[in-house]
């Protein structure tokens, strides 16, 4: 019975290694994947866009993405101290003081124009603002 049952547990961990690592060979070998990139470059496939704040405004006021492409914000802070904030999607970095940066994701998997902004003060106000269009 105790045989029986290490055997089974042993036959499924097993099975569950193989289904693993099958899954794993698969996305491997993604073709637009570079032979000589790894696993790490995989999980950040798609686009990382850099945005730059300074008091009081962004490098940029518009961003275009394709619906359900992987968008990562790579959000740079030179002056003060500032956020980005995606207005209805869930996705904010903190407030961040000068010479920081921080990468958040942001989701695109429902198209539409979204509004950005810092959430510091009135900076929004003073023109930290810009929109995120998914299409
Ligand atoms: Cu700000």
């Amino acid at each position: 019975m105790k045989k029986t049952l290490l055997f089974v547990a042993v036959a499924g961990l097993a099975l569950g290694g193989y289904l693993l690592f099958s899954q794993t060979q698969r996305k491997s070998s993604s073709p637009a994947t570079p032979p000589t990139r790894m696993s790490v470059q995989t999980s950040t496939q798609g686009k990382v866009i850099t945005v730059s704040a300074v008091n009081f405004s962004y490098d940029k006021q518009e961003i275009r993405i394709k619906k359900g492409e992987k968008l990562t914000i790579h959000f740079v802070n030179t002056e003060g101290k500032h956020n980005i904030v995606f207005e209805g999607l869930n996705a904010q970095t903190d407030v961040i003081g000068e010479g920081q940066t921080q990468d958040i994701d942001v989701p695109t998997d429902t198209a539409g124009t979204f509004a950005y902004f810092c959430s510091v003060g009135n900076h929004r106000k003073m023109g930290m603002e810009g929109k995120l269009i998914v299409e």
